[in-house]
């Protein structure tokens, strides 16, 4: 089977496929590299259980998943700011028969091998597996429970690419700069589209705001993806208008400020927000260029051939303006989460992404409030009941209570309401969690109380607490 960066190489090999810093690969260079790197990689895969990489946004990233993708071969890629014991749960609900890393994150287990090691081989043969269906595996956390693999197959992804390009249109001299992380979704699927579009991928080691800033005025990129904090820092140091190359952001992960988005229209920054999840291989709505400034606040329709549908806690279908659980269909949501049964995400093959919000009039989506107390930090997700069990497992802590506090610079952070039985040290508390936890979910605030809110039956109301710790300043 021919992988999708080979078949582009095949149609358009001349063409520039990635940029990065001074560097630049066609597409034909970037499947010779992949290929190369397919050879090294191959003697150590012997099924088509998953390999976790985890790694940083270099050039040599893109060719490993590629790399993978030629051996044909499901990538399960890691959060690269999460500790060891996330990791290690990740590698062995997968069953991940090998971790490929870079050498800069220590990983101590039997699969591990740093990827200039695995550069040291010699072989020059490469085995390729034939009918995988699962191209990338990323692991999200829920309510209770512990983190699920959510599965992307190609057909998600290729899905995927297509509605996002009848959405926004395609311009075969695209550049679409990738700043967020390749491990998460919204980086993937630009490496994705790249290939399936044939369009060029600039990619950024890190998001530095004066070097996008720089581009974006420059004119070396026409689309780009954002979370609120990226968004807000570019505005922090806009002091030129953008080049008119420029024609796309999309911001997605997560909710963005209004009056944000307001400035964006104001200075002609051509912004879409967008609504998608890991679920659903990336933005499952988006507004439409026509629509952006008529519709502010909206996070747009579908994608094309996509559906919603907004559900009151009867199961009865919403009106139009009536807020509900939002369900979604079609051919970009995953076909559920590693080795869980399928009743886990869906309802009648319609995907309960546990959100809520509703559809106006004309059937545009308005996201009122995330799933389950989700508290969203500069794009990366951080479930309460994760965090509150590490604290809770501190010998001086009786039980915790975490939510999101709002933040200038990453929207909300977590803040914690412990009942304790000694006095505790908060540096010491604070080392504690960062052993278990990675550190954007380390809460930044700490309350100390006598007891914590709870329901008649026992259930604690972080609702409560949010209100208590987003009015404390006013
Ligand atoms: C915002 C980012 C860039 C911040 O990272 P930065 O500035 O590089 O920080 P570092 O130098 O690494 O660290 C400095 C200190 O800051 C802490 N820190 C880093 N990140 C966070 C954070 N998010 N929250 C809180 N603290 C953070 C570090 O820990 C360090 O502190 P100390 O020194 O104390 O340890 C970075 O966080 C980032 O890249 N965020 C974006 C992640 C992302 O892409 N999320 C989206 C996930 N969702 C999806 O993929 C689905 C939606 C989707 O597909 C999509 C999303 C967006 C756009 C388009 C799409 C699409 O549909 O295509
Ligand atoms: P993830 O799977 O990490 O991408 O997280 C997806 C979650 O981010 C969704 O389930 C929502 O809770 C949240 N989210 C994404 N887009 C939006 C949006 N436009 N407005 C509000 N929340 C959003
Ligand atoms: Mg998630
Ligand atoms: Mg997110
Ligand atoms: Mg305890």
């Amino acid at each position: 089977m021919t992988s999708w960066l080979e078949k582009r190489a095949a149609l358009s090999p001349d063409k520039p496929g990635l940029y990065a810093g001074e560097d630049v690969w066609t597409f034909s260079e970037m499947a010779i590299e992949a290929q190369r790197l397919a050879e090294k990689i191959s003697p150590y895969i012997k099924n088509q259980k998953p390999v976790a990489l985890l790694i940083t946004n270099q050039p040599q990233s893109v060719f490993l998943i590629h790399a993978l993708q030629i051996i044909r071969v499901p990538v399960l890629m890691l959060n690269n700011r999460l500790t060891s014991e996330e990791w290690r749960y990740q590698l062995q609900d997968s069953q991940a028969q090998l971790v490929l890393h870079e050498e800069q994150f220590s990983l101590k287990t039997e699969t591990a091998l740093s990827i200039d090691e695995c550069m040291r081989n010699n072989n020059d043969t490469i085995t390729r597996f034939e009918e995988e269906e699962i191209c990338s595996l990323m692991y999200t956390s829920g309510t209770t429970g512990n983190p699920k693999g959510v599965m992307q197959s190609y057909d998600n992804h290729y899905a995927s690419a297509a509605g996002s390009a009848f959405n926004i249109g395609h311009n075969p001299d695209d550049i679409w700069m990738c700043t967020v992380p390749l491990f998460h979704i919204s980086g993937y699927s630009i490496l994705m589209r790249s290939v399936i579009y044939g369009i060029a991928i600039k990619l950024y080691e890190k998001f530095d705001e004066q070097i996008i800033h720089a581009d974006l005025s420059g004119g070396k990129g026409s689309i780009l993806s954002v979370v609120t904090t990226m968004l807000q820092r570019l505005l922090d140091v806009k002091n030129e208008p953008y080049h008119p190359f420029f024609r796309c952001m999309i911001l997605g992960g997560g909710p963005a400020p209004l009056h944000m988005v307001e400035r964006c229209h104001n200075e002609d920054i051509p912004v879409f927000q967008s609504y998608g999840m890991t679920e659903t291989s990336s933005q499952f709505t988006t507004l439409s260029p026509g629509d952006a400034t008529r519709k502010v606040g909206s996070s747009g329709k579908p994608l094309f051939p996509g559906e919603i549908l907004i559900l009151d806690t009867d199961g009865n279908e919403c009106e139009a303006g009536e807020i509900g659980e939002i369900l979604l269909k079609g051919p970009s949501v995953t076909k559920g989460y590693l080795n869980l049964d399928k009743s886990v995400p869906f309802s009648n093959d319609w995907l309960k992404t546990g959100d809520v919000g509703y559809l106006d009039k004309e059937g545009f989506l308005y996201v009122a409030d995330r799933r389950s107390d989700l508290i969203i930090s500069g794009g990366e997700n951080i479930y309460p009941a994760e965090v509150e069990s590490v604290l809770a497992g501190h010998p001086a802590v009786i039980e915790a209570g975490v939510v999101g506090k709002k933040d200038d610079r990453w929207g909300e952070v977590p803040a914690a309401f412990l009942v304790v039985a000694d006095q505790i040290d908060e540096e010491r508390l604070i080392r504690y969690a960062k052993e278990r936890l990675a550190a954007y979910k380390v809460p930044k605030i700490f309350r100390f109380t006598d007891s914590l809110p709870r329901n008649a039956s026992g259930k604690l109301v972080r609702r409560m607490l949010k209100e208590e710790i987003n009015h404390e300043s006013d």
